[in-house]
């Protein structure tokens, strides 16, 4: 069976975020085809993008999925699942119970208005970068580039499992 590698950003700053990512690693995970790989650790992050909520929780899963997963299908599975967690639709960058988010599909480059691959927030997020690189530190995007050079261009403050970014 042909695989290819997955990367997905969980996010959560509503009701108990700790507990919202592993259930929604629990939930992935267990999707068929789905198998999971790696798992960053939980990291404390300032909100990016609108600065008036509650910091968020976030984590990276590297999973490995059978080919016929495409990008659009694993979308729509994640828009579903996010709901049965109990997401509503609130405001753009606003607090939300869980956010899953595709950032890399093996070497796919998509880009439509409701799928861009990579994800494009991956290169300044520190959010992301910091548990990517994490579980895999020699990550290379389809392009080549290797995501370690992006966390060297971007100012964030690290604190034990706390990311401060601006
Ligand atoms: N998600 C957002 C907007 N801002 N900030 C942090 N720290 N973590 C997130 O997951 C996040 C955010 C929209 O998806
Ligand atoms: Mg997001
Ligand atoms: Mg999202």
């Amino acid at each position: 069976m042909i695989t290819q590698n997955i990367f997905i950003g969980l996010g959560s700053n509503l009701g108990l975020p700790e507990f919202n990512l592993e259930k929604a690693c629990r939930v992935l995970s267990s999707c068929p085809g789905m198998h999971l790989l790696r798992k960053s650790s939980i990291y404390q992050t300032e909100p990016q993008g609108l600065k008036d909520q509650p910091w968020f929780a976030n984590q990276v899963l590297w999973l490995l999925a059978d080919s016929f997963w495409k990008p659009q299908s694993l979308m729509i599975m994640l828009k579903e699942k996010e709901k049965q967690m109990g997401r509503t639709n609130g405001r753009r960058f606003g607090p939300r119970t869980i956010d899953m988010d595709i950032l890399l599909f093996g070497d796919l480059v998509h880009s439509e208005k409701s799928l861009i691959l990579p994800h494009p927030g991956l290169k300044e997020r520190a959010f992301v970068l910091v548990p990517l690189l994490e579980i895999c530190p020699g990550l290379t995007l389809p392009d080549g580039t290797r995501v370690k050079q992006f966390l060297e261009r971007i100012s964030f403050v690290m604190q034990g499992n706390k990311i401060f970014q601006t």
